[in-house]
């Protein structure tokens, strides 16, 4: 099975797909090494390594090469945040097969407009585009894949912009009528009751994807006991991981004028040069090298 279809199948399995936040392949490589089902190439993520704000301020080119060098280096499924499409549908024609060509799996494509403000800054500026543009960029998505197992995920941000769970309902519904394999729905409510409640009146036709950043204390199994949910995407933990660890280390180096009690408590250099792939060019080496 290659990676579209092993994504593919997941979402057909009923069984909940895991992925992890990258913004480089490092980080992707580490959520491969946890275990985590797949890798979400978030745009948070990617806007934050460069900080700068996550707000249509990258371009298509930084985020698809990024997503070309992360999946050219894990094996799991990578799913790719394409915001809103870089444009209209004429755009997501033109950006879809690129993304497949880079190696991604799936796309996810929110229904805001260009350019987005990220979900969950407070009082964002969050205004959505017309259902009926919507459908035809998910119609403009569908048609462009050149391999039909290549997942197209419609998000919905009817709740990140207040605009109530009928709303967000009737969109979920019309995206999958123009052909989205699952649907997306984001919340930044601090509690789960809100996605608990669109959840529970989804028909279902297709799978759900959640995005508990806002309400953690949803648990996978919760989230697997709702019966509607294919995937679970963390979107922003390896992020905020290495920012934390960052922190940490060069304030403790600041502190003690110098690196000898952070030493020990850091990987390796060994470590960081087998996650390079050291193991890969030893073998090269050994066959190539005369
Ligand atoms: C991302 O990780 O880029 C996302 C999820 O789109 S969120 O930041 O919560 O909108
Ligand atoms: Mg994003």
């Amino acid at each position: 099975m290659n990676k579209n279809q092993a994504l593919r199948a997941a979402l057909e399995s009923g069984k909940l797909f895991t992925a992890m936040a990258a913004h480089n392949p490092l980080a992707a490589k580490l959520a491969q090494e946890a275990g985590f089902d797949g890798v979400w190439g978030s745009g948070f993520e990617l806007s934050a390594s460069y900080a700068v704000p996550d707000a249509s301020i990258l371009s298509m080119g930084t985020h698809l090469e990024m997503m070309r060098a992360i999946a050219s280096t894990v094996s799991v499924p990578l799913i790719a945040d394409i915001d809103t499409g870089f444009g209209n549908a004429v755009n997501v024609h033109y950006v879809v097969p690129q993304y497949e060509a880079a190696g991604a799996s799936a796309i996810v494509i929110e229904d805001k407009t260009f350019p987005k403000d990220t979900s969950l800054r407070t009082e964002g500026r969050q205004e959505l585009v017309r259902i009926e543009e919507f459908q035809g960029k998910i119609a403009a998505a569908t048609d462009a894949r050149r391999d039909k197992d290549f997942v197209v995920i419609a998000r919905v941000e009817a709740l990140i912009a207040g605009q109530g769970q009928d709303e967000a309902i009737r969109r979920g519904i019309a995206y999958t009528e123009a052909g989205a394999d699952a649907i997306l729905i984001h919340s930044k409510q601090k509690t789960p009751d809100e996605i608990l409640a669109f959840v529970r009146a989804w028909p279902g036709r297709v799978p759900l994807v959640l995005v508990p950043t806002a309400y953690p204390q949803l648990t996978e199994s919760d989230i697997a006991a709702l019966g509607k949910v294919g995937v679970v995407i963390y979107g922003n933990h390896a992020i905020r991981a290495a920012v934390g660890a960052m922190r940490q280390v060069f304030a403790q180096i600041r502190r003690d004028g110098g690196i000898k009690t952070v030493d020990g408590q850091l990987p390796s250099v060994k470590d960081i040069i087998e996650l390079q792939g050291d193991n890969a060019m030893r073998a090269i080496e050994t066959t190539y090298l005369r």
